[in-house]
């Protein structure tokens, strides 16, 4: 998906200007992936522009260095500030933001101890993930020849850079097969996660997403989407998927930040009923949600000024 230039981008404490925002070709990250990185969305709400559970989305790309042993030479509180500030600075109402803390130049070789660490935060308009209509219509979804990281390999709980590779031989793979996207299996076979998205399945009328110990990113969306669905009245819990779950899944949707919740129509050519009426309700209740619009959850949407 093409990338729209915005006006400023912030990089070790400063706003440079869009174009200005570079780094060197051995820079230490682009060589070996060991850089941590976040995906976040600001959304217009009537009291402006605010960015959605931003402290999570930090926290995690804190967790996401100290699982690498990658120390970020800012606190958290720096970096939420960092991140209203690149949104305010290009002045749009609704974006997706990209933070990235990455081992700089300076140092060749794997040891990483020597490393710089440097910390940037972009900014730009991103549309739907997964296609205009993916809440209605649904995406075709493949299983992936490419297995998921096992934790002693990647460790699947940190979104570090490198772990992507995996992601994106999966994704292309899916495409080139002329599907949408992809879902991963752990290496015991168990259903991890797609490409870029959580998974939720609807079996006997409760919902079920994978564990962490699956391999799946312990997903913010996942994490809003239990809340929202409990309070709906919906039954949830986070267990373990069998592949033969989802060919005869009731319902399946998919959510992430990017993709926020998006409806399986299929996998593997199965058809699946869609849109469900659970995916419905949930997708409606997540935008509303992001936008501010319902109060117990306003507390998630952090204002950018
Ligand atoms: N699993 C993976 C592998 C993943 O990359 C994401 C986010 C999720 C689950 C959902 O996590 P959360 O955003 O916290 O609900 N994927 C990002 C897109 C990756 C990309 O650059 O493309 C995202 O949604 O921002």
């Amino acid at each position: 998906m093409p990338i729209t230039a915005t006006e400023k981008i912030w990089m070790n404490g400063e706003l440079v200007d869009w174009d200005q925002a570079q780094v060197h070709v051995l820079t230490h990250t682009l060589h070996y992936g060991m850089g941590v990185f976040e995906g976040i969305r600001a959304y217009e709400t009537s009291q402006g522009p605010a960015v959605f559970r931003l402290t999570e989305h930090v926290e995690r790309l804190f967790a996401s260095a100290q699982i690498l042993g990658m120390e970020i030479p800012y606190t958290v509180e720096e970096l939420i500030d960092a991140t209203k500030t690149t949104v305010a600075a290009t002045g749009l109402s609704s974006c997706y933001i990209r933070p990235i803390a990455y081992f700089g130049y300076g140092e060749m070789g794997l040891n990483t101890l020597p490393c710089t660490v440097d910390v940037a935060i972009a900014c730009w308009p991103w549309g739907a993930y997964l296609g205009d209509d993916a809440v209605t219509k649904g995406v075709r979804m493949k299983i992936s020849s490419w297995t998921r990281h096992d934790h002693n390999i990647m460790p699947p709980a940190s979104k570090t850079t490198g772990n992507y590779v995996n992601s994106s031989l999966a994704k292309v793979e899916a495409l080139r097969a002329g599907y949408d996207e992809a879902i991963m299996l752990a290496p015991n076979g168990l259903v991890a996660e797609c490409s870029g998205e959580n998974i939720f399945v609807a079996r006997h009328g409760k919902l079920l997403t994978p564990p962490l110990s699956a391999g799946a990113l312990e997903g913010i969306t996942q994490n809003t989407v239990m809340t929202i669905a409990r309070d709906l009245g919906f039954e949830v819990a986070v267990d373990n998927i069998a592949r033969s779950d989802l060919y005869i899944a009731e319902e399946m949707f998919v959510c992430g930040t990017a993709a926020e919740v998006s409806s399986v129509n299929s996998v593997d050519d199965r058809a699946l009923p869609c849109p469900g009426p659970m995916t419905m309700a949930i997708a409606e209740q997540y935008l509303a949600t992001v936008t501010g619009e319902v109060d117990q959850y306003k507390d998630w949407c952090e204002l950018v000024s």
